[in-house]
């Protein structure tokens, strides 16, 4: 301790010659990583051969003529990404599939051997230039899975990736980031290399000492431990690293999560999601873009919790932004700028209890002066202390954006949030981390005091800055449903709205049909819905909904098991809530597993689908398949389709897999081949469907 005290009082000396300096506690964040956790929100690009086949993993032997975008324009995304207000965008230069965006020397597939601008194209190229006129950072996605390249699983990959690197970090200007997939599979040659990322991390340093290196693991910033962008509730920017290694051998994805309190390394979070439910464009999910109140949702559950905001937006089969996702982009722009517009904060006085004293830089005005570079403290070893904000007038507001003086380290535990009404302080919110900056949403409140209880610390509390806003309200996107009968249902969680709804593609207007009950759609189509408030002058967004023939006739004729409480009809009543789940005893299960259901009636099927059990809790998500379909439900011959299903463990949407020719018959058959977690040896199934359209 004496020493630790010593240690800490010669730092004091050296720096301002000051007795009451404050101490940096725990690891610390680089300059790089300081200047990253500022960027907040940028783009992401997922674009290649899987933009023109509807995979989201290839597998590296698509014809590389397939890539041919009519009228690629990165000039556009990088206007777009502008005026979204993000900071950067990073784009999958080589994905899995091992096409390569520009012409690699490394490699035989890549935009040289495209259609593309016969094959003088460089994407990489057109996108660097393209940021640095809009003032946008650069980054790159490298796989280093690679299902292409004849030397992956074998020894000398590992070189061979590192001059991939090399070259693109050698020549495309500054990059900021590095985005490394975790991912492992096997090559053309059905190997997997152990990959050295000693040497990779080396590459990347060498060329670009600034860059910050993304990975399951960091070391410049970690995954959070899902591909919905959301970090938890607690999320320190802290990582114990010792031992794992990116992919199968990371720490598991609750731990990526929430980080660790005294974590070993500074790795924080980067919250990683497509504005789509895929990552590549398929013509299919134009109607998917994520609502302007999920973005905000996933801004408040990334930038809000102290994690970066990484947006996919996937560019199309032209090589541009779609109308719908940048349109998206905007409208969610001006409702965080609204909601951000007038910090209260700034009207109040502010005050502190327990602030650190022979020390200049630390003053309780400096919390609202609007710069994170100045800070309010508590002496060593006080690790509370209570900031207030009062009003001459009475304040309303419902957003409170707190942020802590990163670079001397995270240490805020906890804190509560109160304020005065009838003459008594009233809690409001609880929370624990606060980080780069921590937003919290409640309720409108209206008071002339607010008190921010910083309730425990690691080390006295360095907090930059309060900021109270008052965000408006947004009119909720409605609900569609649809029963086991075809019956569909729209309900909207705003108060009172006006439903209404076309069921022939059209978008609705006020003067579309009234929803006013269920609608029958037992044979399939399309459903859209708008909710409308004061006759029709605000509008929410649009929700579509896409159906097939409802499951109004089928009955399961078998399974290998089932869990209790998982009966097999829950995987054909319409509800992707509710599952069927193969297993009675877990210890006894094992892959394969299967279900077989009778349609009822004979039908054309073009392909079918699969929505894995992702509402309340994944488990059970199978990866390999094979589909049959029988005329009697007795012979049922050679699979019509089999393979994986792509990314489903970290992204477990519903699957649309088509045939390759139509089927007839009257019976279904999945059998779950195996398991996207080895660990979970049981199917489940929340919903299967046919393609028939
Ligand atoms: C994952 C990949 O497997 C997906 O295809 C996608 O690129 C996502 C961002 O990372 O690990
Ligand atoms: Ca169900």
């Amino acid at each position: 301790m004496r020493k630790l005290l010593l240690m800490a009082g010669l730092c004091g000396t050296l720096a301002t010659a000051h007795a009451q300096e404050i101490a940096p506690y725990g690891a610390l964040p680089s300059k790089a990583q300081l200047a990253w956790q500022d960027m907040e929100y940028y783009m992401f690009i997922h674009l290649g051969p899987n933009t023109f086949t509807d995979n989201e993993w290839g597998h590296g032997d698509e014809d590389p003529k397939v890539f041919n975008p009519s009228r690629l324009d990165a000039r556009q995304w990088a206007r777009t990404a502008k005026l979204a207000g993000m900071k950067a965008i990073i784009i999958t230069a080589k994905h899995h599939d091992g096409f390569c965006l520009w012409p690699s020397k490394y490699s035989t597939h890549t935009v040289r051997e495209s259609a593309w601008k016969n094959g003088k194209g460089d994407v990489l190229k057109e996108l660097s230039a393209a940021c640095k006129e809009y003032g946008l950072k650069f980054g790159v996605y490298l796989s280093p899975w690679d299902r292409n390249h004849p030397a992956y699983g074998t020894p000398e990959y590992n070189q061979v990736f590192s001059n991939t690197l090399n070259e693109v970090l050698s020549s495309y200007g500054p990059v900021f980031e590095q985005w490394f997939d975790g991912a492992n599979g096997e090559g053309p040659n059905g190997k997997k290399p152990v990959y050295d990322w000693d040497l990779f991390h080396h590459t990347v340093y060498k060329n670009q000492p600034n860059a910050v290196i993304f990975s399951d693991v960091g070391p410049g910033c970690r995954w959070v431990g899902n591909e919905d962008g959301i970090a938890g509730t607690t999320n320190w920017a802290t990582l114990n690293v010792k031992g794992f290694t990116p992919g199968k051998g990371a720490p598991a994805q609750s731990v990526l999560n929430e980080g660790n309190m005294n974590g070993e390394k500074w790795i924080p979070a980067e919250c990683d999601v497509s504005i789509r439910p895929g990552w590549f464009y398929s013509p299919s999910t134009n109607d998917k873009v994520k609502s302007v109140q999920h973005l905000l949702d996933i801004y408040y559950g990334s930038v809000g919790r102290n994690g970066n905001m990484l947006l996919n937006v996937p560019v199309d089969r032209r090589g541009l932004i779609y109308s719908a996702d940048s349109i998206r982009l905007m409208e969610f722009k001006r409702f965080r700028d609204e909601s951000f517009k007038t910090n209260l904060a700034l009207k109040a006085k502010v005050t502190a209890t327990e602030t650190r004293r022979n020390n200049s830089k630390v003053s309780a005005a400096n919390l609202t002066d609007g710069k994170p570079g100045t800070y309010w403290a508590t002496p060593d070893g006080v690790l509370k202390g209570t900031i207030t904000l009062t009003f001459a007038k009475p304040a309303s507001f419902n957003r409170l954006v707190l942020q802590e003086y990163i670079a001397l380290g995270q240490r805020v535990k906890a804190f509560s949030v109160e304020i005065l009404e009838n003459g008594a302080f009233k809690e409001i919110a609880t929370a624990t981390t606060i980080g780069h900056k921590r937003i919290l949403s409640f309720p409108d409140v209206t008071t002339t005091q607010v008190r921010i209880n910083i309730q425990d610390a690691l080390a006295c509390p360095v907090i930059s800055e309060v900021q109270l806003y008052k965000a408006p309200g947004l009119l909720a996107v409605p609900v569609i449903q649809r029963n086991k009968q075809g019956e569909v249902s729209i309900t909207c969680s705003s108060p009172d709205p006006e439903l209404h709804y076309t069921v022939d593609g059209k978008e609705p207007v006020y003067s579309s049909p009234k929803y006013t009950g269920p609608v029958s759609l037992p044979a399939g189509g399309i459903v859209k819905a708008k909710a409308f408030l004061e006759k029709g002058k605000k509008a929410s967004a649009t929700v579509t909904a896409v159906y097939d023939i409802a499951p109004a006739k089928w009955k399961v004729t078998f399974t290998d098991g089932q869990a209790k409480g998982a009966d097999p009809e829950k995987a054909i009543d319409g509800n992707p809530e509710s599952f069927w789940a193969s297993v009675i005893q877990p210890e006894a299960a094992k892959y394969p597993h299967e279900i077989q259901v009778d349609l009822g009636e004979e039908l054309t099927l073009k392909g079918f689908t699969y929505t894995p059990r992702h509402l309340v809790e994944k488990s059970g998500t199978i990866y390999t398949y094979a589909f049959y379909v029988s005329e009697d439900g007795k012979n049922w011959g050679e699979p019509v389709a089999q393979g994986n299903f792509a990314n489903i463990a970290n992204n477990p949407v519903t699957q649309s897999i088509r045939f390759n020719k139509a089927a007839k018959g009257r019976f279904i058959r999945l059998v779950a081949v195996a398991p996207a977690n080895e660990k979970e040896q049981w199917a489940s199934v929340a919903e299967l469907g046919v393609i028939t359209k």
